[in-house]
Parts: C-alpha cells; sequence; structure tokens
C-alpha cells in the first residue's frame, strides 16, 4: 500500500508521523471519509467542500487547493491499483512544540491513505440493526460545532463504547436539548407515515454528504421528506429508521432501546433508497 504523507507516496510502513503532531496531541486537525466506486470518486467535491470548511473553522490552512487535493485522490487510487476504495484524507495542524498554541505548528500535515472499508456484516443490511440511544449527548455546537470533521471523535467514541457495553454496533446520540442528532459516525432518518424526516443542521450534526444524497433521492419515491427535530418519541413511533453514512451507506435500523420498529424489518421506503443509492454508485 502508497500511503501520500506531506509530498510524497511513500510504502506504508514508512508513512510516519511526527509524535509532536499536533493532530496527535491535540486531536487538532480535520479529515474526510471518502468512497470510491469502480473507480470514479462519489461525492468528491461535497467531501473537498466540508473538509476545506472544517479546515478553515479551525483556523488551519490546508498546503494545497482542493483541485490539487482531488488529483491526489485519484493518484492514491491508481497507485493502489483500487477501483472500489475507502479514501480517508487527512489535514493535521503539523509538528509544532509541546503547548497548544497552533501558531508554533508551521507546517499542516496532509496524509491520504486509500484502502478498503470494513461495512457492517451483510447480515445487518439485510435484517437490520439494533441499536440503543446513548446517554452521552452529541457536542453542544456553541462548544465545538458538529459540522466540524475534526480529528478528535471522543465524544462520539464515549457513546459508541455505551453501545459497544450494551452489545450493540451502533449508537443514536441526542443532542444536549433531548432531540436526536445522528449516529457515531452515521446519519440518522425515520420514516412515519408516509414521510420521511431527518434532524435538522440545526440539531447539532455532521451534514453528511450521504444524509444529502439520501434527501435528494427521497424526492424520487413520491413521499415528502421534511428536515425537522426529532425525539426518542418519533424512533419509538416511527414505521422505519435507518442510518446514511459514507462507510454503511444506507442501513435499515429495526430496533432502538429494546423496542422493535415498525415490522422489525428492513421497510419499503428504506429498501427503495437502497436501490436507488446502488443506481447512483453502481450505475
Ligand atoms: N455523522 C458523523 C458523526 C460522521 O462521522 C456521518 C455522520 C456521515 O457523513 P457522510 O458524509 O459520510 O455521509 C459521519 C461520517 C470512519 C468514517 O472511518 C467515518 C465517517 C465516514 C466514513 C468513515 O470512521 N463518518
Amino acid at each position: 500500500m502508497q500511503v501520500y504523507i506531506n509530498g510524497s507516496f511513500v510504502p506504508k510502513e514508512e508513512a510516519r508521523i511526527s509524535v509532536f503532531d499536533h493532530g496527535f496531541l491535540y486531536g487538532d486537525g480535520v479529515f474526510e471519509g471518502i468512497r470510491a466506486y469502480h473507480g470514479r470518486i462519489f461525492r468528491l467535491e461535497q467531501h473537498l467542500d466540508r473538509l476545506y470548511d472544517s479546515a478553515k473553522a479551525i483556523s488551519l490552512a490546508p498546503p494545497l487547493e482542493k483541485k490539487a487535493l482531488a488529483d491526489l485522490c485519484y493518484e492514491a487510487l491508481r497507485r493502489n491499483h483500487l477501483e472500489d476504495a475507502y479514501l480517508r484524507v487527512i489535514i493535521s495542524r503539523g509538528e509544532g512544540d509541546l503547548g497548544l498554541n497552533p501558531r508554533l505548528c508551521q507546517h499542516p500535515g496532509v496524509v491520504i491513505i486509500a484502502g478498503k472499508i470494513a461495512l457492517y456484516p451483510k447480515e445487518l443490511y439485510d435484517n437490520g440493526m439494533s441499536v440503543i440511544t446513548a446517554a452521552t449527548p452529541r457536542t453542544n455546537p456553541e462548544a465545538l460545532n458538529p459540522h466540524i470533521k475534526s480529528l478528535n471523535y471522543l465524544n462520539n467514541i464515549l457513546a459508541k463504547i455505551e453501545g459497544l457495553e450494551a452489545g450493540k454496533m451502533e449508537v443514536l446520540m441526542l443532542n444536549t436539548q433531548g432531540f436526536l442528532a445522528e449516529a457515531t459516525g452515521d446519519n440518522i432518518f425515520i420514516v412515519r407515515r408516509g414521510e420521511i424526516a431527518t434532524p435538522p443542521e440545526s440539531a447539532g450534526i455532521l451534514m453528511g454528504v450521504t444524509r444529502q444524497v439520501v434527501l435528494e433521492l427521497a424526492a424520487k419515491t413520491g413521499l415528502p421528506c421534511r428536515e425537522r427535530d426529532l425525539n426518542r418519541y418519533d424512533l419509538y413511533v416511527a414505521d422505519e429508521c435507518f442510518l446514511t453514512g459514507t462507510a454503511a451507506e444506507i442501513i435499515s435500523v429495526t430496533a432502538v432501546d429494546g423496542r422493535t420498529v415498525g415490522h422489525g424489518r428492513p421497510g419499503p421506503v428504506t429498501q427503495r433508497l437502497q436501490a436507488l443509492f446502488r443506481e447512483l454508485t453502481q450505475g
């Protein structure tokens, strides 16, 4: 495997960063997880837009233009002979001294890893997954806006640990107001009485690229689709529920907090959206 790191592609064994990189010391940096299907990078522009917005929000100037980074993403695929792949693009604050001061870091670090992504097991796609709502709330946007896809995922990891303790592979996070925000690495949708709904931007969520794709595809189902605040009640009475993300794509949720969602099987709207999504990526 060839990894891009700060200007060149090197074998993965040689792709090393300094222990003084503030990405490592403080989680000071941003990243993207992107998919390629059949040699085409899916929604690359949207991912890079989000990456550069994340960087701007933490006052980090990427050392290269978006176009150059896009070219490097394709180069990473070529060098690794990959057509279907997962790309991890990271911009870190770079090497500095001990101490938080980001101004002491002269050169932001850029890394691109092109590999394969382990999706949830097929069984979960066929039958849906069982999740819980976490006690850990999603980061308050006033403290650290979840729009920023930062290298500090501890908030989500704490929720994930709750899930693992309960034997669940994914967990839903509420915001500090008690409204549904998202899962630890996916956005969430419900279907109820013929309406598709997902938490709005104001719920304090990562504005998922897959979420946006699903909002676009929803129009083709003929069903209304709304961004609105949802709470636990909405989950418990939903006909269908599913998660969306770059890694997961679209996956059905069939139980929440031990309660069966709908009929406890992946529902027709979820399946229709999955088929439309597949057409988009495989077509
Ligand atoms: N919410 C959070 C908190 C995420 O981290 C999503 C929603 C879905 O967004 P996209 O743009 O992917 O539809 C994410 C995405 C990984 C990994 O390696 C994480 C994500 C995506 C891909 C890989 O852990 N998070």
